[in-house]
């Protein structure tokens, strides 16, 4: 197939997003298809749907449907649904909850059961550690999840849905491998994270490299933990 067939070509992928009630799958999902993020906690119930549009090396119109699956469904009897004809499964737990790893692992051996027993084609599957933003709350040690990834040869990667770190480029690199493409230098560079943090927040500062933007809001307030900082409750940094 030449290019401009290639450009022609509509891909569909579907992609499930599982893993311990509160681990951020719906964050990730919200943020990978329209760049928002709240702290407010609305547990899934069952299965939410999400749709994004990408374009992945020589495939200019890949349709991403997201089925973003409830904590509760792990139990429950509708899993083989929602995990029917997945290109790409995502496990996601907490960094900062080492249960939600433990949950996660439970996941897997579900998920795994299901897929082995109906899929003709396996699907590629991911893990991911959320709330890397909390690096200086994390339980679940990096030897842990690497380890454990390692061993079952799956790839592992480290996300933040409050900060954006690695989910737009993560989910385009995932989709790509699943259609055997690699993303081109324009791509990467389209899904590359501006990371937006607010200033005395908890993100962890050692991992952001430069500061190369800051706006203050218009409404000032004195910051006592940063007297030497700008007189700003939530200056909004872009960080890269
Ligand atoms: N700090 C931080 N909080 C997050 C992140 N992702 C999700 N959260 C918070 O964790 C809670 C649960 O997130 P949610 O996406 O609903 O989890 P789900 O049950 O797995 O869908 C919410 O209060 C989110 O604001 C993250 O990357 N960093
Ligand atoms: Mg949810």
């Amino acid at each position: 197939m030449n290019e401009t067939e290639d450009d022609l070509t509509e891909k569909r992928l579907k992609v499930v997003l599982v893993g311990d009630s509160g681990a951020g799958k719906t964050s990730i999902a919200v943020k990978f298809c329209y760049d928002e993020f709240t702290r407010q906690y609305t547990p899934t119930a069952g299965v939410d749907f999400f749709m994004k549009n990408l374009s992945l090396g020589p495939f200019k119109n890949v349709t991403l449907h997201i089925w973003d699956v409830g904590g509760l469904a792990l139990r429950g009897a509708m899993l083989d649904k929602y995990l029917y004809a997945a290109d790409l499964i995502i496990f996601v737990y907490d960094v900062t909850n080492s249960s939600s790893f433990d949950v996660m692992e439970e996941w897997m051996t579900a998920v795994t059961a299901i897929t082995e027993r109906t899929f003709r084609k396996s699907p590629l599957i991911v893990i991911v550690g959320n709330k890397c933003d909390m690096e200086h709350q994390r339980t679940v040690k990096r030897e842990r999840s690497h380890r454990y990834a390692a061993e079952k040869g799956i790839i592992y990667h480290d996300m933040s849905a409050r900060t954006g770190e690695s989910v737009s480029l993560s989910i385009a690199n995932l989709s790509a491998k699943v259609l055997g493409v690699q993303l081109t230098r324009m791509d990467q560079e389209f899904h590359k994270p501006i990371v937006t943090a607010e200033i005395g927040d908890t993100v962890d500062v050692t991992t952001i490299k430069k500061i190369v933007k800051r706006q203050p809001h218009r409404k000032s307030y004195p910051n006592n933990n940063y007297p030497t900082l700008p007189l700003s409750k939530s200056s909004v940094c872009s960080l890269q």
